[in-house]
């Protein structure tokens, strides 16, 4: 059965780790910064040189393409996201896009045609750490949101996302074209894998999940003369709302999560009660009803906590997607490809999102997990073996031939 090269897809990925390297061993490519902007040129770069032809649409989304046999067939895409975190792993995302294009080097080398075209994809602000909302750049591409909006949101420091896309000089001109399917690689930045000693997972779906940012006001007053009693305390609120999303997080079913991981603090000064917090909630579930039921008691939450602190909390929805499913048929090619390489497999559900996530929406999407360290992620010490990332890359092959044929 034909194999990808291993060692290739390694050293590729340790090249690109080194755009953006942090000291712990990690990248920091915020998205739309200057790092991850040097890390589509390289991406770009190793696209012609495997002789893909590049095309970059209105939010940034860089398409790489390889012709098949028969040119009106729709394209069989595999991508993810070389966006990462503040301090971010050397494989989130970045895997998903290294083995597409290692699928396509495996495929030259090979001398082989497929009859549907390839394309590579690499996905603008996967991440919704800069800019929210998360998993915008295939968002836009699968008619979530609008372009003219979102190139209009912006980040802490006022900065739009048409401001940083034209910084990048990756603000293209392609027209949404149509994909036939969509094949995603990923780490499974879970313990599942690792703990189970399996080497693939066939991902049935993703987690729903509901974004917050919350702004709480109070009234910045002299931690000393101030009593207890009349003080409008905004740390005081946003701690206890801390506590509430972790009992959300904690009480109800369905592989629930609550999340609580930005926050700033003004005047943010030892000897001056805070007036203001800003916040921010991630909730996630596999039900949606359960998701909305962990909604509606976090806003009874605030409404009391409100009360208790004497201060104001705005709660603004800025993401929300229910959960999951992925194409059963290209499921099933990914089942079939871990047995027909004889690697050992499980059904899961992804606990992260995916862009994977809005092109299920619009095109048969499945994806492929391998195991990480510790099942970390979203962390510089985030790491991956290689030889599950060659076989995360091979089931992949597998299933893109599946579904493209070959001339
Ligand atoms: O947060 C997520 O689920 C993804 O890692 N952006
Ligand atoms: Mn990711
Ligand atoms: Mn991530």
């Amino acid at each position: 059965m034909l194999k990808i090269n291993s060692e290739r897809l390694w050293h590729t990925l340790m090249d690109l780790a080194k755009i953006g390297a942090t000291e712990k061993g990690g990248v920091r490519r915020l998205t739309l910064s200057d790092e991850d902007r040097r890390g589509r040129d390289q991406f770009v770069a190793w696209c012609r040189q495997a002789g893909l032809a590049v095309e970059v649409d209105g939010i940034g989304n860089i398409f790489g393409r390889r012709a098949g046999t028969d040119a009106d067939a729709l394209p069989v895409a595999v991508g993810s996201h070389l966006d990462s975190q503040p301090s971010g792993g050397k494989f989130d995302g970045a895997y998903g896009v290294m083995a597409g294009l290692e699928i396509v080097r495996a495929l030259n080398d090979a001398g082989v045609k497929t009859r549907a075209p390839l394309e590579v994809v690499s996905w603008t602000n996967e991440e919704g750490s800069r800019f929210v909302p998360t998993l915008m750049g295939s968002g836009v591409y699968a008619g979530v949101f609008s372009l003219d909006k979102i190139l209009e949101e912006k980040d802490v420091d006022g900065i739009s996302v048409r401001e940083a896309l034209n910084q990048t000089g990756y603000a293209g001109k392609a027209k949404p074209h149509k994909l036939g399917a969509y094949f995603e690689a990923h780490i499974e930045q879970g313990p599942v894998l690792e703990q189970t000693k399996t080497t693939i997972g066939v991902v049935q779906g993703a987690l729903g999940q509901r974004w917050f940012d919350v702004a709480i006001t109070g009234q910045d007053s002299h931690a000393g003369p101030t009593p207890m009693e009349t003080r409008k305390d905004a740390l005081l609120a946003a701690s206890r709302l801390v506590l509430e999303v972790n009992r959300i997080g904690t009480g109800f079913p369905d592989y629930a999560r609550g999340t609580v991981g930005f926050m700033q603090v003004k005047p943010n000064s030892r000897n001056v009660v805070p007036g203001e917090v800003q916040m921010t909630v991630d909730l996630r579930n596999a039900k949606d009803g359960t998701l909305s039921a962990m909604t509606s008691e976090l806003k009874k939450k605030i409404l009391e906590i409100e009360k208790e602190t004497r201060t104001a909390i705005a709660a603004r929805e800025v993401v929300y997607f229910p959960p999951s499913e992925f194409t059963p048929d290209l499921v099933a090619s990914v089942r079939e490809g871990s047995k027909a390489f004889g690697y050992t497999h499980r059904d899961m559900v992804s606990g992260a999102a995916h862009d994977a996530v809005y092109m299920a929406r619009i095109a048969p999407t499945a994806m492929v997990f391998v195991p990480c360290e510790g099942g970390i992620s979203h962390n510089e010490i985030e790491n991956a073996r290689a030889e599950d990332l060659a076989a995360g890359c091979n089931v992949l092959l597998h299933a893109v031939l599946a579904r493209a044929g070959t001339a």
